[in-house]
This record gives C-alpha cells, structure tokens and sequence, in this order.
C-alpha cells in the first residue's frame, strides 16, 4: 500500500508550517505495510501543482492526502471539496497574485475529495481529536493543489482515495492543537485509509 502525503513550506506570516513538520517526522517513521512517500511542497502555485502532478504520476499512489495549515482553525479540517479557483489578493512563495482565476480552463467546476471521510471522522472522534468537514479550503494554494491532484487523477482515469486536510496553525489563538496530536491524527487518517482499501 503506496500513500502519497504532502505537506507546505512557510508562506506568508506562517513562519512555521506545521505540515513540514508533520512529513519531516512521518518520513523518518517505518510504518508496516504502508510506504509513503512524503514531500514537502513549495507554497507557489504552479510548482506545486506541477509537483502533485508528477509525484501522482512517477509513484501511482493507492492514495493521495495532501495536508496544508489553515490558521485560526481549531481542529482537523476533512475538506470536501476542491473548487476550479485561485482566489485571492495574497501572493504565493514566488509573487503570483491570482484573482477570480480558473485553475483549469473548461474544467469541472469542482471535485470532491475521495478519502473515506466519514470513515476518518468517526476514527478521530473516537480518540478524542477534534475534527470537522469543511466544504471550503480556500482559494490559495492549498486549494489549487488539491484540485490539480483530483483532476489530474480524473484524466488518469485513476478513481483512487484523495483529499486534502488542513491542520490548525501552531500556537495560534485561539489555540490549535498540539504538533504530536497533528501527528497522531495524520497517522490514523493513513491507517484507515488503507485499512479501507484492503
Ligand atoms: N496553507 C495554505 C497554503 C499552504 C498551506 O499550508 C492554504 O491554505 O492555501
């Protein structure tokens, strides 16, 4: 069982991504049966969605979670869906400000995420971790990411599990949650995930 995780780098006045943290440690942990093959995307536009594309093709991926920091949320975020949109008057890493821009000409206007959500809500309230769906991951990158992995595993005609997750930031108020609870709850996503699959 293959599990492509990716995370971001800093952006902004994110200083500290905790995403980087997260794959930084899972990519040091052996998991049996599970490999995965985790980067750390960079927080611009098009190279990370190029990235996503090619890891998605270089790998062929069992599955696809891609994770991003959302500050001022308080819980794992199971986001839903991934809309055809950039967004927003904040630049990217590199300086690109995308407004009211489609991510695809003539693509699907959205994609909804492919991960056994309730599957993985139900897992994580069952240890106690706080975590909601959300039907809106923004209008930046990690919405831009996420899309461009749906739909370029739509024209693979691949109908695997993917989705996106936004993790609290850290130390933000009011408080997210700790890193090691970040990490518990990714871990236990990729778990039921393949356990979903077997
Ligand atoms: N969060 C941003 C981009 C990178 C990240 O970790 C977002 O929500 O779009």
């Amino acid at each position: 069982m293959r599990i492509l995780l990716t995370g971001f780098t800093p952006f902004l006045n994110v200083d500290v991504n905790p995403t980087a943290l997260i794959i930084e440690h899972m990519a040091t942990q052996h998991y049996p049966g599970l490999e995965i093959i985790a980067e750390v995307l960079p927080t611009m536009y098009d190279t990370a969605g190029a990235r996503i594309e090619a890891l998605i093709t270089e790998h062929t991926p069992d599955a696809v979670v891609c994770l991003g920091v959302a500050q001022g949320r308080s819980a794992i975020n199971l986001e839903c869906v991934a809309r055809n949109r950039d967004s927003t008057t904040k630049p990217d890493n590199a300086g690109a400000i995308r407004e009211d821009t489609p991510i695809i000409p003539d693509g699907a206007e959205t994609y909804l995420a492919t991960l056994p959500l309730a599957r993985l809500q139900a897992a994580l309230t069952g240890q106690g971790i706080p975590v909601v769906y959300s039907d809106d991951a923004g209008a930046y990158v990690c919405n831009h990411v996420f899309y461009r992995a749906r739909h370029a595993l739509e024209q693979q005609g691949r109908a695997i599990p993917c989705g996106f997750i936004h993790v609290p930031g850290i130390g933000d108020e009011p408080p997210g949650l700790p890193l090691a609870t970040m990490i518990a709850a990714v871990e236990m996503c990729l778990h039921e995930i393949a356990a979903s699959l077997n």
